[in-house]
């Protein structure tokens, strides 16, 4: 549209120009005038249309439509035929200013969306569909790289998640929503409400709630994986409720490197990871948080039927306030914080897992921020003072990993450039 206002911008003058000496002007110069003004109008016209989409772009892989706005973020859901193409965030979007019952939820999309590593903030949506609720409804193609800040969502019906109600085969990476607070009927996580597909480095924070699989940060999972994510979002229910996964319901089922530490509350299969492990695998993984509920309920899991099985995990069983579980190994919140209690079962922390040990239980590794020197517990004082030691050193580079890693910005000395990029992630906290 910025587009169209500015070929009307160009064209106003001309006219007004024209009109405002008539008597100078023949019949026939008037008539030859108008002529041009038309056919210069419709030549422009027809150029506009493959410009004026979104924010530019064109769709494709190398030329992505670009979204700065909220409005343009609304915009998709209304264009069913762009729900194949590719889009890129350009920068972070704050969508306060759409109410929840205006927001046109993009469904079925086959395409690519990269936020950019930029975020989408404030996303509401109260609907009263009967399935697959989210910012995207149904995805069976790829999203990336996207932040949600405070997305709220209010649902009634199946498959209800912040960014997806139901992840149908596609794939999501490094994505996270934060702040979330998801309720739904059935199907509900903070993320995504059910999952067919690949969650790869995505995480959630905030509050879930619904009746039945509830999951901070899956409600459930069909023929799909979870790997490398995390929750700290509460959760509460009635069946099938997990601090990361409500249920995972299939023999293709996966919960791998994956940990959880939010409150979770239910009444049946309720537990600290898993609610319910019907069939697939649940390994190397762990929970921390408070766990209650009236009757299959556990630490780590809540329940194991026999195609589910659960291997080389561990739940806190002074945090949890449970002594069982069905399934992974309940150890003491101090053995919890011990890279021993996790090297038997053989966990990577060469590049998956990190832990700054005594202080903290492990955290992913790609969670970490750059800033982060000293104990991945966070941005704080020690890793300040382990920067501040470093302050004004030269000769920075790769032979001496940029000076212990202060040099932030590999410019070949640590200064008053890295101290900024140093207090950004100090702000930002590890898992804020
Ligand atoms: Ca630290
Ligand atoms: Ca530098």
């Amino acid at each position: 549209m910025a587009n169209l206002s500015k070929t009307f911008g160009l064209f106003g003058p001309l006219y007004l120009t024209t009109s405002k000496h008539p008597q100078s002007v023949t019949d026939k110069q008037r008539g030859k005038l108008t002529t041009l003004l038309l056919v210069s109008l419709t030549i422009c016209f027809s150029a506009l249309p493959a410009q004026a989409k979104y924010g530019g772009g064109s769709g494709t892989a190398n030329d992505p439509y670009r979204i700065y706005r909220a409005e343009e973020m609304n915009a998709i859901g209304a264009n069913p035929g762009d729900w194949n193409k590719h889009f890129m965030l350009i920068e972070d979007v704050n969508m306060s200013d759409i109410a929840g019952t205006d927001y046109n939820v993009i469904e079925t999309f086959t395409g690519t969306f990269d936020g950019n590593d930029c975020t989408i903030s404030n996303f509401t949506l109260t609907s009263t569909r009967q399935e697959n609720t989210g910012l995207f409804g149904t995805v069976g193609g790829e999203i990336k790289n996207l932040g949600l800040l405070n997305p709220d969502i209010f649902a009634q019906g199946r498959n209800v998640g912040s960014l997806i109600g139901y992840l149908n085969h596609g794939s999501i990476t490094n994505c996270c929503a934060k702040g979330a607070v998801v309720s739904g009927g059935s199907y509900v996580g903070g993320l995504v409400g059910l999952n067919t597909g690949n969650i790869t480095k995505c995480g959630s924070t905030g509050s879930v709630w619904a009746d039945a699989y509830v999951g901070g940060l899956v409600g459930q999972i069909g023929d799909g994986k979870v790997t490398m994510s995390y929750s700290t979002a509460s959760v509460s229910g009635n069946r099938n409720v997990g601090g990361l996964v409500g249920k995972t319901g299939n023999e293709a089922s996966e919960v791998t490197h994956c940990y959880a530490a939010g409150t979770v509350t239910g009444s049946t299969y309720v537990g600290g990871l898993v609610g319910q492990v019907e069939r697939g695998n649940t390994y190397k993984s762990y929970s921390t948080g408070s766990v209650s509920g009236s009757q299959y309920t556990g630490g780590l899991v809540g329940y194991t039927r026999v195609l589910g099985r659960v291997a080389q995990s561990f739940w806190d069983t002074q945090t949890s306030g449970q002594t069982t579980s069905a399934g992974g190994t309940g150890k003491t919140t101090v053995q919890m914080q011990l890279r021993n209690t996790f090297i038997p079962a053989a966990w990577d922390f060469w590049n998956t897992w990190e832990i700054c040990e005594e202080m903290n239980y492990p955290v992913l590794q790609w969670q970490i921020p750059v800033a982060d020197f000293r104990c991945p517990d966070g941005v704080n004082f020690i890793d300040f003072a382990f920067f501040a030691a470093h302050l004004n050193q030269r000769h920075c580079n790769p032979s001496n990993n940029y000076c212990d890693g202060t040099d932030l910005n590999h410019s070949g000395l640590v200064d008053s450039l890295d101290l900024a990029i140093f207090a950004d992630d100090w702000l930002q906290g590890v898992r804020n």
